[in-house]
């Protein structure tokens, strides 16, 4: 079977090579210790003898763990270098990390949730934490990576197999941490080709219930980590039966009584540091200027206004 990707071997060969390595010294060390226990015990050995020195042993311990950490250094070097060497033809996908979902957002205009990829071709993946810092990883690319706010980070790869792997979050950053999941979806070149020129295929997918898409774009935008649909309280308010109602908010610092309407709900999608409702806490919630236009907030509306 082909590797997963084009980084497999290489990070595989200095996994075994430092655990063949602490290995050997686990079992060597311990076997030692136990036979030192019964071949120096007190009846054989009832007089301790103190040994001062030893300029042969002192090279010897000193020359071989050297050797061997620059063997565990060469293949650990040899792995990761190539992941700093990106081909200049690597096809881009700006990939979002923030609490608490992914997002992907390809050249063309293609926003998704799930990380499509083509087989056998160099992808590259400009990281942007919005928000703390997450961390990518791919399990079965081998592949890890942090993502720093404000700092331009990236990952590379050749994926080798077709099939879906999973892909997540890996560095602890709140609350919902655990819900960063997704996957890769490898899918070969001219399959993934049709998939990416093809812009319409959102559209069949949608049920025409009332809200579908307002559903449809909640889940791919990730708000459902922090707002629940059944009254319960996660890290913000619950959107049951919110549209409509009546509430406190903390307008700069003061109390105010507002109806939940569109322009508010407008409002808050794009400034939520304008309203803080009571009860709650400023700064979690991040604008989605950039990825929602008003016609998507319409429709997340619509979807709300079925959450009696
Ligand atoms: C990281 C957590 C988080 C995410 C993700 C998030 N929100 Fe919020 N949201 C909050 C918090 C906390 C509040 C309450 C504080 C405030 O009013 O700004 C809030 C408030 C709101 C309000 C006002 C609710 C009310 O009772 O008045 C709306 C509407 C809203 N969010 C919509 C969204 C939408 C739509 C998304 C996804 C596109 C989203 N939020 C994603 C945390 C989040
Ligand atoms: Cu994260």
């Amino acid at each position: 079977m082909a590797d997963a990707s084009n980084f497999v071997q290489g990070v595989d060969t200095s996994f075994m090579v430092i655990f063949g390595i602490i290995s050997f010294f686990l079992i060597g060390i311990t076997a030692t210790m136990i036979y030192f226990v019964f071949r120096y015990r007190k009846s054989k050995h009832p007089k301790a003898v103190q040994i001062h020195g030893n300029n042969m042993l002192e090279i010897i311990w000193t020359i071989i763990p050297t050797v061997l950490v620059m063997v565990m250094f060469y293949y650990g070097w040899m792995g990761y270098k190539p992941m700093k060497e990106v081909p200049d033809d690597a096809f881009t996908i700006k990939s979002i990390g923030r609490m608490w979902n992914w997002q992907f957002q390809y050249e063309n205009g293609k926003v998704t949730d799930t990380l499509y990829v083509p087989k056998d071709r160099a992808v590259k993946l400009d990281l942007v934490a919005l928000d703390v810092l997450h961390s990518l990883y791919i399990p079965a690319f081998r592949l890890k990576q942090d993502l720093v706010p404000g700092k331009e980070e990236f990952m590379w790869f050749i994926a080798g197999r077709e099939g879906d792997f999973d892909l997540f979050c890996t560095e602890y950053c709140g609350l919902s941490h655990s819900s960063m999941t997704t996957s890769v979806v490898v899918m070969a070149e001219d399959k993934f080709d049709k998939w990416y020129i093809d812009t319409t295929t959102v559209a069949p997918l949608i049920s025409d219930k009332p809200g579908a898409l307002g559903l449809r774009i909640v889940k791919k935008n990730g708000c459902l980590a922090c707002h629940s649909l059944d009254g319960s309280k996660i890290v913000g308010p619950s959107w049951k039966g919110l549209f409509g109602t009546q509430e406190i908010v903390l307008t700069k610092g003061k109390e105010r009584e507002i109806i939940v309407d569109s322009a508010y709900i407008i409002n808050s999608i794009y400034n939520p540091n304008d309203d803080i409702v009571k009860g709650f806490k400023k700064g979690l919630m991040l604008s989605y200027k950039n990825e929602l236009k008003e016609d998507d907030i319409k429709e997340i509306i619509k979807f709300m206004e079925t959450l009696k």
